[in-house]
């Protein structure tokens, strides 16, 4: 029988979630998984916050609590938290009624509800994105009817910041073009702009009105510290130019498929602000309706009570910690195998990535000979990592640069005959 959908063809998986989905089906004991961004423990396990389950304890204990919908922009007090979180406690942005918040579903949301805004309310459609960014950028702003432009960002010869190529990239932008901005951690590259840079990346936003729009999926993942993480967001706040911000709780509070995080548009002045609100309430309806309550529940508990949050502060350095330690032990065992080239980027990287520099067969021989799963940019998630598997990862690391070079021909042959 032939099916109405017959001239549906397989779609490819995910190029970062589809990491875990060949994790999966592999059964050999010895299998890592360093693809995705999410955080586990030394002992390889999911980590749920402790203030995360005292959080969830009181609101199930709270028998007044009910399952109604939220409005459509979502629960008002995490929106008002969640925006004193990213621009700080005194912003006179929010004092000022300058901030439009929505409740959206995680990051993701965030990005898409902004983008899909932008794409009906603002003048221009173009946005720029670094060279390289999260794979699912490109595809949240095309999908949302924006054009998509890279600007120069990572330079491979230093394995450090091109703030030439991104300077001379977004000076040649059309004036009013969105620049997405990693507000810290940058991903993949693990590379953020020095204080100084961010203020030259300022200085030109600002005097081409170029629309800065950041995506802060690792606020307190960087450095352990959610205020020095908001840096560059809040300078950009203190000149008193508008922006869009995208903000996740997925790795902070270890919130991922609880879907919480919320997108702030800072405008010149309260009325604006009031009928950018109205507008984005147009957009969400018809894509979600409103958001789910209980993930942006469990995050306004911690954030509005000052004992809890200083809990959730402690357990949140002491992920970032763990990181810091991760890259420090996998330095070192690269360094006692006496592994050729420079690996001092593992260290110098911050959050949750490494972009190691291993190319795509590097990558897959890794997986196919020690059952290791990463991106194929060479990008592995730190926080995927304990003492008990750095051997391991050093070891493989080890023989994939070991391995000889092939060429383009010997490639083309090998993916022929399938070896
Ligand atoms: N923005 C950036 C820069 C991210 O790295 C991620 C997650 C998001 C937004 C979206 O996160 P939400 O879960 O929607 O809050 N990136 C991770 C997680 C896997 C994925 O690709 O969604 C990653 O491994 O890159």
């Amino acid at each position: 029988m032939d099916s109405v959908f017959a001239a549906v063809v397989q779609a490819p998986e995910d190029p970062i979630l589809g990491v875990t989905v060949a994790y999966n089906k592999d059964p050999n004991p010895i299998k890592l998984n360093l693809g995705v961004g999410a955080y586990r423990t030394e002992e390889g396990k999911p980590l749920v916050l402790n203030v995360v389950r005292k959080a969830e304890q009181l609101l199930v204990n709270d028998r007044s609590r009910v399952k109604e919908y939220l409005p459509i922009l979502g629960l008002a007090e995490f929106n008002k938290l969640s925006a004193k979180l990213i621009l700080g406690d005194d912003s006179p942005a929010i004092q000022e009624n300058r901030v439009a918040t929505a409740q959206c579903l995680s990051g993701t949301g965030s990005l898409r509800v902004g983008a899909e805004f932008l794409a009906k309310h603002y003048h221009q459609r173009t946005i720029y994105i670094p060279l390289p960014s999260w794979g699912n950028h490109l595809k949240v702003f095309t999908m949302a009817g924006l054009s998509v432009n890279a600007y120069r960002y990572y330079d491979p010869a230093t394995r450090g910041l091109n703030i030439q190529g991104l300077l001379e990239d977004l000076g040649a932008a059309p004036s009013g073009a969105i620049v997405l901005l990693h507000a810290c951690a940058h991903n993949p590259t693990g590379v953020d702009p020095a204080p100084e840079q961010w203020e030259q990346i300022r200085q030109l936003i600002r005097s081409k009105a170029l629309l800065p729009f950041f995506d802060c999926a690792y606020q307190g993942f960087a450095s352990g510290s959610l205020d020095a993480d908001a840096l560059a967001v809040r300078m950009f706040v203190a000149d008193g130019g508008e922006c869009l911000i995208a903000q996740s709780y997925a790795k902070n509070m270890g919130l991922y498929g609880e879907r919480v995080g919320a997108l702030s548009i800072v405008c010149k002045g309260a009325d604006v602000a009031s009928r950018v609100e109205s507008q984005l309430k147009l957009v969400i309806r018809p894509m979600y309706s409103n958001p789910p309550i209980h993930g942006a529940s469990i995050a306004a508990t911690i954030l509005k009570n000052s004992d809890m949050y200083n809990e959730w502060k402690i357990e949140l350095k002491a992920m970032a910690d763990r990181i810091i330690s991760m890259r420090k032990q996998l330095y070192d065992a690269l360094s006692a195998r006496g592994t050729a080239g420079d690996w001092s980027h593992i260290i110098k990287q911050i959050g949750m990535f490494t972009f190691t520099g291993l190319n795509s067969d590097q990558v897959a021989f890794m997986t196919k000979e020690y059952h290791i799963y990463m991106t194929s940019d060479g990008r592995i998630s730190m926080a995927g990592l304990s003492s008990k598997t750095v051997p391991h990862l050093a070891d493989a690391i080890h023989a994939a640069v070991t391995l000889p070079v092939r060429s383009k021909f010997e490639i083309y042959v090998a993916s022929i005959f399938g070896f």
